[in-house]
């Protein structure tokens, strides 16, 4: 064992499983342990570094901009951010965007948003505003958030909680028609549900969503974190169904794999509720996340990424769905963001320690998915040898 885990486990808090390996470099979509052991990295840091760990041109972006300035606050203009803004919001179709750094903070300035938005052009009473979101969601892990989770653990001794969260059953969206009543402000939804367990919601969900969203002037608030930026084989998940819906949280990949970098993006009209002073954050939008997330998105477009996975993705699944195994339930999910549910008695958690074994690196969702989520540089060679892998610990 490497000296600093017996570090870890003396100093840190007790709140991860983690598995029984340390890593000390990563490149593309490889991973080394201490001892030299290479891994094919299946989980990308929770979709976080979808571009490859270490992608030489975004370290360079950081480096170059390293340089010159890291960090001032957002009391003053800097050069990095304005590019950053208009390349984020010229790609997905958004007029504005307001810059934090992790994937909570922009749900929860999308909340803060919705809220606000409904009070004053929608006119709902003060205090009265409501919140619909999905049974099974993940949106992260701040006290607002957990207000609407479905999850016993990630609510378990931290109440109480935010009142005006609803929650309604995912794929359904008859559900959504009957919980909208005329304080609801907004629908906030994971295009596919990841870390419940790469959930694809029936077809046109998301259209039908949008529709009622629209009838009822109700805000269509999807969370990308994790589906965005290509992962699913399309820039963003929400446009397999040509929707653009009100708002997106960007997070995770948009950081590129080296910083926490992420937007709540809208349209004027909802983002213009924030005037100096309601909200903020003291890194968010800092030259350098500003600087590697232009990058990051540049090389998503450079490098083809999008299509990348979209092809990639479809390869891995058809290849997945060969595996013939009384332990594979189903083989689900878009893109490179893949689930592989297995059999009850069979235990996904001891699945994904015995790849680590043979070298690929993955985690299981609630011990019954096995995630596959890799770099989306990721190649057909690649992939057949992960395949070939997972043949064997299957058996
Ligand atoms: C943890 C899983 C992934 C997210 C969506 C917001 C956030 C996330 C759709 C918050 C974060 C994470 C965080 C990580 C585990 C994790 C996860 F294992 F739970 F299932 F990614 F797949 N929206 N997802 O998926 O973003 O504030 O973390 O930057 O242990 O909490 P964050």
């Amino acid at each position: 064992m490497h000296p600093s885990v017996a570090l870890e486990v003396r100093y840190g808090a007790n709140n991860y499983a983690t598995l029984p390996v340390t890593l000390i470099r990563g490149q593309g979509i490889y991973l080394w342990d201490d001892t030299g052991k290479r891994y094919f990295d299946c989980m990308s840091a929770y979709s976080a570094v979808s571009h490859g760990h270490c992608h030489p041109k975004l370290v360079q972006a950081l480096q170059d901009q390293l340089k010159m300035l890291a960090v001032v606050s957002r009391a003053v203009y800097t050069d990095p951010l304005g590019p950053f803004l208009q390349k984020a919001c010229e790609l997905t179709g958004f007029d504005k965007a307001l810059p934090m750094n992790t994937g909570a903070e922009a749900v929860e300035t999308a909340l803060k948003a919705a809220r606000k938005w409904a009070y004053i052009v929608k006119k709902v009473p003060a205090n009265e505003v409501e919140i619909i979101a999905c049974e099974n969601n993940f949106h992260g892990r701040t006290l607002a958030i957990i207000s609407m989770s479905s999850e016993p653990q990630y609510r378990g001794g931290f109440g109480p909680f935010l009142p005006g969260m609803k929650l309604i059953p995912y794929g359904d969206a008859e559900a959504l028609e009957h919980a909208i009543t005329p304080h609801t402000a907004a629908f906030l939804v994971e295009p596919i549900q990841g870390e419940g367990g790469i959930i694809v919601p029936p077809e046109g969900y998301l259209k039908k969503c949008a529709d009622i969203c629209k009838k009822n002037n109700v805000l269509l608030l999807c969370d990308e974190i994790q589906t965005g930026l290509g992962r699913t084989g399309a820039l963003l998940a929400c446009h397999h169904e040509q929707v653009q819906p009100d708002g997106i949280t960007l997070g995770k990949a948009l950081g590129g794999g080296l910083l926490p970098v992420s937007l709540f993006l809208s349209r004027t009209e909802v983002m213009d509720v924030f005037h100096p002073g309601d909200h903020g954050s003291t890194f968010g939008g800092n030259p350098l996340a500003a600087a590697v997330g232009k990058r990051s998105l540049e090389v998503l477009m450079e490098e083809d990424l999008i299509t990348r996975a979209a092809d990639s993705g479809r390869y891995f699944m058809s290849r997945l769905q060969e595996l013939s195994s009384p332990r594979i339930k189903e083989v689900r999910g878009k893109g490179l963001f893949i689930g592989i549910e297995i059999n009850k008695p069979y235990d996904a958690h001891e699945l994904c320690l015995k790849l680590l074994e043979k070298g690929v690196l993955t985690k299981d969702t609630h011990k019954t998915v096995l995630r596959l989520a890799p770099p989306l540089v990721i190649t057909r060679e690649e992939i057949d040898e992960v395949v070939e892998i997972i043949r064997q610990v299957l058996k």
